[in-house]
């Protein structure tokens, strides 16, 4: 039965991008989920007789979401729901199930990198029939739903089973409970040599995959060690949990210590590699090594040929405007295009579908290419065993021999974290008046050559975006502020900072850019306008 269910809206139902990301006890609130939900729905005009795509990352809250998900596409005319089994996918999985489906949307369970469990985030992504994250304008039009919603429709019915493989109907739905790993282990066998990575495990090369306790662990075992043959056991944490274990689930320096720690002792193997909570971002370590996830989407683009899904070639690349030049560099060698995107992976999707790009990605830790429209976390991680394979170098030889050729950037994010929300508005809006006094200016040495706010004209849907600050110094230096989007405590302030080394690559990267920080602090004021006279994180 259906039944239409009075509520009212909240008054602060926060948007991320492309959907919700809130603490759980927020979306545990009594119809938080159903308005947000409903007023998706709304926003784009209904979902009568559609086809969506729905899984998530298994983290806590996940089984309620998408129990009353499922009830409620039921009452809203949806013709078919394509599950995960047990509600999981990985959301590069997602992407390219939707768009293998040609379904009209689709639905990510996850916060991403944020810790889950009863203490921690839970988000819904939303995705378009292209495969990406929707644009701001369909944020914004769901943002309005969510103001004035009174209803929301639901078909009165008993948990559905998302466990067994299969179809079956609920009312005039039809649910098809898929393996969530087949399709998407298929795709990459298509674009890498698989054959050429089985011999490289076979030959005792050492290899570790942690999946933080999230969503990644049944694909990497699947993948890595069942198809490819690594040994059994080279998947760390590999069964998702609803509170990642503890752990938060952002495969960076910080958060994956445990993994950089096992790479700088003597026992470390040849690779090592993590990724996040829902498998879109990915962190790649060798021997005593660290790839920056900047000179990562350079380097695997310097070697697209070794990979035989990209032997035909590639179109252009880009990057977010925070993500250090590194692959600007490679784009003017291979003389093809290189775009600069606000932050937001979605803001990459019209350059794939226009075939203006292949590889894109983001200093956070996220590569990925035209294959699907979202980062891929394995994708990248597969990318690198490719080249191993090919080459015969080790991790630190192939970055060697990158800087060797192009130079190095070295690049870091400063965050300072939980910043009282008006605090930082007015610092961003502050520094945005001034950047222009400080063109022909020096500061402890750097010359500022020009600074002004990054503007992003979509060549596609003519679309304007504005994300964050640069400041541009003589040598190639640079500065990025901008405030986090997906951040659910406070405001955070993210800078980012790089310079540009032609031939000295042994220094320590917060050594070098020790100074430059000093600038930034300087330029906005950080200390004066927020307390802190150092940033809470370091990546
Ligand atoms: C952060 C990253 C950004 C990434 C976004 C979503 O956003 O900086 O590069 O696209 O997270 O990542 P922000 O606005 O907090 O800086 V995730 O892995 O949702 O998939
Ligand atoms: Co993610």
């Amino acid at each position: 039965m259906i039944v239409s269910i009075p509520t009212t809206p909240y008054e602060n139902q926060k948007m991320g991008t492309a959907g919700i990301r809130q603490k759980v006890h927020v979306v545990e609130q009594k119809n938080y989920l159903e308005n947000f939900v409903q007023s998706l729905f709304n926003a784009i005009g209904g979902v009568k007789d559609q086809v969506f795509v729905l899984g998530g990352d298994g983290r806590y809250y996940n089984d309620i979401a998408l129990q009353k998900i499922i009830k409620m596409a039921a009452a809203n005319g949806m013709k078919k729901l394509i599950i995960g089994q047990n509600g999981m996918l990985s959301t590069p999985a997602s992407s390219h199930i939707l768009l293998k489906n040609h379904a009209d949307g689709g639905l990510v369970l996850s916060a991403s990198h944020n810790p889950g469990g009863p203490h921690g985030d839970f988000g819904i992504k939303y995705a378009t029939k292209s495969g990406g994250q929707c644009s701001s304008v369909i944020s914004a039009r769901i943002y309005e739903q969510t103001k004035m919603i009174s209803s929301y429709q639901m078909m009165q019915t008993p948990d559905i089973d998302l466990s067994k493989l299969g179809r079956q109907m609920l009312g005039n739905m039809e649910i098809e409970v898929i393996d969530p790993i087949k399709d998407y282990e298929k795709l990459m066998a298509q674009i890498f040599d698989f054959d050429a990575i089985k011999k490289l495990f076979a030959s005792g090369f050492r290899f570790v995959f942690d999946a933080m306790n999230a969503v990644t662990g049944p694909y990497a075992v699947r993948i890595f060690e069942e198809v490819l043959g690594a040994p059994k056991g080279s998947v760390l944490q590999a069964v998702p949990m609803p509170d990642f274990g503890g752990l938060h689930p952002d495969p960076n320096l910080v958060y994956a210590k445990h993994l950089v720690d096992l790479m700088a002792s003597d026992e470390a193997p040849d690779f090592a590699a993590a990724n996040d909570g829902d498998g879109d971002r990915n962190m790649i370590l060798g021997r005593k090594f660290f790839v920056s996830p900047s000179d990562s989407l350079a380097i695997l683009t310097d070697h697209y040929h070794d990979i035989p899904g990209y032997q035909n070639g590639i179109f252009g690349v880009a990057k977010s405007a925070a993500t250090s030049t590194a692959v600007c560099r490679v784009a003017q060698k291979l003389k093809i295009d290189c775009y600069e995107v606000p932050t937001g992976w979605k803001n990459f999707c019209n350059l794939m579908d226009s075939n203006r790009i292949t590889f894109c990605g983001e200093e956070s830790f996220g590569t990925g290419s035209s294959h699907i429209r979202e980062k891929d976390g394995i994708w990248a991680v597969l990318f690198w065993l490719n080249i191993i394979a090919k080459t015969g170098q080790s991790v630190e030889q192939i970055t060697r021999e990158f800087w060797a050729k192009y130079g190095r950037t070295y690049y870091l994010r400063f965050d300072f974290d939980a910043i009282d929300p008006s605090t930082a508005d007015l610092l961003m809006s502050d520094l945005e008046k001034k950047l222009s006094s400080f063109v022909g200016q020096s500061y402890e040495g750097y010359n500022v050559c020009s600074a002004y706010p990054f503007i992003y004209k979509d060549p596609v849907d003519g679309l304007q975006t504005k994300n964050g600050l640069l400041v541009y110094f003589d040598g190639g230096a640079r500065i990025c502020y901008r405030l986090s989007g997906t951040g659910t405590n406070g405001a955070t302030l993210r800078v980012y900072i790089e310079a540009y080394e032609k031939e000295n690559f042994d220094e320590d990267p917060v050594q070098k850019l020790k100074t430059l920080l000093l600038v930034a602090s300087q330029l906005a004021q950080i200390k004066e306008r927020t307390g802190k006279d150092k940033p809470d994180l370091t990546t």
